[in-house]
């Protein structure tokens, strides 16, 4: 809705097995789609951005924004996390320029940001049936990144506040389902990317309790 800045992602990743895609197809699960995409991501030289949470790229052509929900707070439940993704432009500059601290630019590219990482994700994104009792869509994307990793992740997208609880309920549940529930995080791609390619990155995020 208008109001808002963006939907409200609540996910949790998971390891993927070699018995996952039998199980989502055993819960009546159907794959939507196959998409190979490009993500570039950026942070100022101090690395402002990340360290505050704020997760900005460039997935293909177009700009992309994670961040909490409400700054300062990590919208955490258990393993699973909540994040405000933000896809129009003009929001996006407004977000940086604030968490950077510095006046909005007419574009994107002005801000002089670095790129720390950028890799090639094949994503097989599964949609699974709706139950009569909500109106909410899950869905489930088994990832593999061009440097040797795969990750999954179980994710509900939902408008409000008030609807998040249920929907990490919802995320823990069919996580369950598919066997591939894991009581503690699991890295996703960015994390593994840093800790691959940018040690002290990493591990400034790692300090800062980013991650
Ligand atoms: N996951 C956990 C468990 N802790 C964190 N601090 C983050 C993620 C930080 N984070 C939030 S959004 C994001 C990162 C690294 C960007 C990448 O999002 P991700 O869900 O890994 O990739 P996507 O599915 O959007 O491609």
């Amino acid at each position: 809705s208008s109001h808002l800045s963006g939907s409200i992602e609540v996910e949790r990743k998971f390891v993927p097995g070699p018995e996952v895609e039998k199980s989502l197809y055993a819960l009546g699960a159907e794959l939507l789609k196959e998409i190979i995409f490009r993500d570039s991501y950026y942070d100022s030289a101090e690395l402002r951005l990340t360290l505050n949470d704020y997760w900005l790229r460039k997935r293909g052509d177009s700009w992309e924004l994670k961040h909490p929900p409400q700054p300062g707070t990590r919208g955490l439940f258990g393993a699973s996390t909540q994040y405000l993704e933000v896809t129009e432009e003009d929001k996006i500059i407004c977000k940086v320029s604030e968490v950077l601290g510095v006046p909005s630019p007419p574009n994107m590219e002005a801000f002089g940001l670095n790129e720390f990482a950028s890799f090639v994700t094949r994503r097989r994104r599964f949609q699974l049936p709706l139950e009569e009792s909500s109106s909410t869509m899950a869905m489930v994307d088994l990832d593999e990144a061009d440097f040797d990793f795969a990750v999954g992740e179980v994710e509900v997208i939902v408008q409000t506040q008030e609807e998040v609880q249920n929907a990490f309920q919802k995320v823990e549940e069919i996580c369950k389902k598919l066997g591939v529930f894991q009581e503690s995080a699991v890295q996703g791609k960015v994390a593994t990317f840093l800790q691959l390619n940018r040690v002290e990155h990493y591990r400034q995020l790692v300090e800062a309790h980013v991650f």
